[in-house]
């Protein structure tokens, strides 16, 4: 863990919000699925609906023409069927995304959470999915009791990392100062947009991808995790 931060910030945290999808919820079930449709297909497929999903995503944000995300993911299957030479079924279509409804979390999720939970903080989650794909996709991880708040940025009708969407998912928490907020993505464009916002900012690289984008290094995370269960390490100093 890199600790960028002083411990009096930390210490003035009044929730941690986590990023949902390839954070706490793991997308490689929906390869497997997709496998089962498409026998060896199933990783490329994820690999080209999750890069057109934010890309979608983004691009409907920057031209201001918002459409939920249950609507750009299916845009996204479908387009990725496509550009692998498969059929485009509607059925196929409607299995693929109902996987995004009860995806696994990472096997640290629960207990990570459970830690958080005997901590007197706010475990919330904030994400570019509906409400609706939210509340399905945490109920069927059994994690509702310990995801406090759930909030959708669809309200803000623009998706991460815009600043618009992280600020509607503080108002809706009514925390009024930025960095009483610990925001934890596994999504390094998603770390780099909390961190421009101005939250305190955890990665966590399960893959230990030995660097943080160079690129982007004036938006690094203040802190880096291998796994969700150093967060409590961290909170208890
Ligand atoms: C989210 O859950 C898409 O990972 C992104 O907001």
């Amino acid at each position: 863990v890199e600790a960028m931060s002083t411990e009096a910030e930390l210490q003035k945290i009044e929730a941690i919000i986590f990023d949902a999808y390839g954070t706490l919820f793991d997308l490689n079930s929906v390869a497997e699925d997709a496998d089962k449709i498409y026998p060896g297909k199933g990783r490329d497929l994820l690999h080209h609906l999750r890069s057109k999903q934010l890309e979608y995503a983004w691009l409907r944000t920057i031209i201001g023409k918002y459409k939920d995300f249950e609507s750009i993911t299916k845009d996204s299957i479908r387009f990725a069927l496509k550009k692998l030479d498969l059929p485009v079924i509607d059925d196929a279509v409607d299995r693929l995304y109902s996987r995004f409804l009860d995806l696994n979390p990472h096997s640290d999720v629960e207990n990570a959470l459970n830690d958080l939970d005997s901590l007197s903080i706010r475990v919330s989650i904030l994400s570019n999915g509906t409400q609706e794909m939210m509340d399905k996709v945490v109920e069927h991880a059994g994690l509702s009791l310990l995801a406090e708040e759930v909030v959708s940025v669809e309200g803000s009708h623009r998706f991460k990392p815009h600043p618009a969407a992280y600020q509607h998912g503080l108002d809706r928490l009514e925390i009024y100062d930025r960095k009483r907020a610990l925001y934890i993505s596994g999504n390094t464009w998603d770390v780099a947009g909390a961190k421009s916002f101005g939250m305190l900012v955890g990665w966590v690289n399960r893959t230990r991808q030995p660097f943080f984008d160079q690129e982007l290094l004036e938006f690094r995370p203040d802190y880096e995790f291998e796994d969700l269960r150093q967060i409590k390490q961290l909170l208890r100093v």
